[in-house]
C-alpha cells in the first residue's frame, strides 16, 4: 500500500520546473569534501509528519490522513509506522526523532502504555533495519497530559515527578534499543506560569537530580550518546527554565551535567528568545556544546512558535556557517521539527513541505561553502581584532595583564584611532552569495 501519490524525489537540478523535485539537494554530491548527506543528516519529526492534524488554537485539524482511523490503538499506531517509512524512503531522509506517546498510545496505566510502546518500538526496529533509517533522539512527552499540567521534573508533586523520570526511563531504553544517537529533553512545562506559588530554587534543584539520574541510568543500560537540553523561553509555560542557550549552558555548569549533555538549537525558540538563530548557535558552538538543531522558523507576524518549514535560504546559510565551522554534526542532524500550514491539508503537501527545508538547507549548505572559501569575511574579522595578536593586546589575551600596565599603555598611546565595522560593506559581501 502506498500513502503518498508520488515516486521516490529525484534531485533534477535547479532548471527542473517539477515540484516533485530537489533542485539543490543533491545527496551524494560532494561540498567541501563530504556529501550533502553527511553534512545534512535530516530527520523527519513524528510529531509532525504522522501526529499533527493542523489544528491551531482557534480551530480544529484540517490534515487528511486516510491512514489513520482517528483510535488510540496499538493497530493504528502499527500502521502509522509503515506510512511513516515511506514518507522517510520517498524524501531520502536517513534520521527521525521521536516523543514515546507520538509513536504509541499513552493507556489507562504506564504499564500498558510501556507495553504498547515495546509493540511499536519492535516494529520500529524491523524498519530501521529495512531501510538503514536511524534514530537521531527518542524524548518523553512530558507536557500533553494532564498531570504535567504543573510541570513534570519540576512538578510541585512528588507523586507526579515520579511518573516522569519512570515514563523517561522507558523512553531512554526504548532509544537505546533503536539505537537512538541522542535523547533530548525540552522543558515546555519545566517553568511557571506566576511566581506567587514558585519555589524556583527547590524546582531547579529538583530538576538537576532529575538530569542526574538519566544520567545515572544511561550508564546502567549503556547508552552513551549525548543528552539534548532544547532551549526555550515560553510557550507553554510563562517562563521555561531552559530560556535560552547561556541559561542553559549556567544551569548545566552550576548542576554538573556538562559532560553528557549539548544542546538542540531550534530556529523559532532562538526568536521567541529574543536572539537570532545565529547568536543561539554561536553561544553554544563557542562552549563546545552544539549538538543538533531542530530546523524551522517563525513569522515576523505571528508570535508564537508557528514552527515553519526553513525555506529561508539566508538563515539556513546563517545556520550552515556555524555548522562548518565546529566542524560539522558528530551525532546530531538537522531534524525538521515543522509543520504545515493548516491550509496544507494533503498528504503529498508533507513532501512538499520538506523537499523545500531540503533545498533551502543545500542552497545554504552550498553558500556558507563558498563564503568560507572565498575568506574575504573571515578575514575581515580576523583583521578587525588583529590588534590583540601582539602587545598590549595579545599580553590581555595571555591573561598576564594589570590595570596598571593598561593604565600605562593608555598614558603613552594616546586616542585610539578606531577602524569601521563596515556592517553595510559586508552585508554586500553575503549578497553576492546568495
Ligand atoms: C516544542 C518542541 C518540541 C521538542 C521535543 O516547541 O520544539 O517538539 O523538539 O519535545
Ligand atoms: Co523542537
Amino acid at each position: 500500500m502506498q500513502y503518498f501519490d508520488c515516486d521516490k524525489i529525484q534531485y533534477e537540478g535547479p532548471d527542473s520546473r517539477n515540484p516533485l523535485a530537489f533542485k539543490h539537494y543533491n545527496a551524494d554530491e560532494v561540498i567541501a569534501g563530504k556529501s550533502m548527506k553527511e553534512h545534512l543528516r535530516f530527520a523527519g519529526a513524528y510529531w509532525h509528519v504522522m501526529r499533527n492534524d493542523l489544528s491551531d488554537p482557534f480551530g480544529a485539524g484540517t490534515a487528511i490522513m486516510p491512514w489513520d482511523d482517528g483510535s488510540n490503538s496499538v493497530e493504528n499506531a502499527l500502521t502509522r509506522v509503515d506510512v511513516f517509512f515511506e514518507f522517510l524512503e520517498k524524501m531520502d531522509i536517513g534520521y527521525y526523532c521521536w516523543h514515546d506517546r507520538d509513536i504509541a498510545p499513552e493507556l489507562n496505566d504506564l504499564s500498558a502504555s510501556n507495553d504498547a510502546l515495546d509493540q511499536v518500538v519492535a516494529k520500529l526496529k524491523e524498519k530501521q533495519v529495512e531501510t538503514g533509517v536511524q534514530l537521531l533522539w527518542g524524548t518523553a512527552c512530558l507536557f500533553s497530559h494532564p498531570r504535567y499540567a504543573q510541570g513534570a521534573a519540576t512538578s510541585p508533586d512528588a507523586n507526579v515527578y515520579a511518573y516522569a523520570g519512570a515514563q523517561v526511563k522507558k523512553a531512554l531504553e526504548a532509544t537505546k534499543q533503536l539505537d537512538g544517537l541522542g535523547y533530548t529533553f525540552w522543558g515546555g512545562r519545566e517553568g511557571y506560569a506566576t511566581l506567587l506559588n514558585t519555589n524556583m530554587q527547590r524546582e531547579l534543584d529538583h530538576l538537576a537530580a532529575f538530569l542526574h539520574m538519566a544520567v545515572d541510568h544511561a550508564n546502567k543500560i549503556g547508552f552513551d550518546g549525548p543528552f539534548y537540553i532544547e532551549p526555550k523561553p515560553r510557550e507553554p509555560s510563562t517562563h521555561q527554565y531552559d530560556s535560552d542557550a547561556a541559561a542553559c549552558l549556567n544551569f548545566l555548569r552550576e548542576y554538573d551535567l556538562m559532560e553528557k549533555f549539548r544542546l538542540n538549537i531550534e530556529t523559532n525558540h532562538a526568536t521567541l528568545a529574543g536572539h537570532t538563530m545565529e547568536h543561539e548557535l554561536t553561544v553554544a558552538a563557542n562552549a563546545g556544546m552544539l549538538g543538533s538543531i531542530d530546523a524551522n522558523r517563525g513569522d515576523e507576524l505571528i508570535g508564537w512558535d508557528t514552527d515553519q518549514f526553513p525555506t529561508d535560504i539566508k538563515l539556513a546559510t546563517e545556520v550552515m556557517l556555524v555548522v562548518l565551522e565546529m566542524g560539522g554534526f558528530t551525532t546530531g542532524g538537522l531534524n525538521f521539527d515543522a509543520k504545515r500550514r493548516r491550509e496544507s491539508h494533503d498528504p503529498i503537501d508533507l513532501i512538499h513541505a520538506h523537499l523545500g527545508g531540503m533545498d533551502a538547507f543545500a542552497r545554504g549548505l552550498k553558500i556558507a561553502d563558498a563564503i568560507r572559501e572565498d575568506g574575504r569575511l573571515a578575514e575581515f574579522v580576523q583583521t578587525r581584532y588583529s590588534s590583540f595578536d601582539n602587545g598590549i593586546g595579545a599580553k590581555v589575551e595571555s591573561g598576564a595583564c594589570s590595570f596598571e600596565e593598561l593604565e600605562q599603555f593608555a598614558m603613552g598611546n594616546g586616542e585610539p584611532t578606531l577602524s569601521s565595522g563596515r556592517q553595510e560593506m559586508l552585508e554586500n559581501l553575503l549578497n553576492e552569495f546568495l
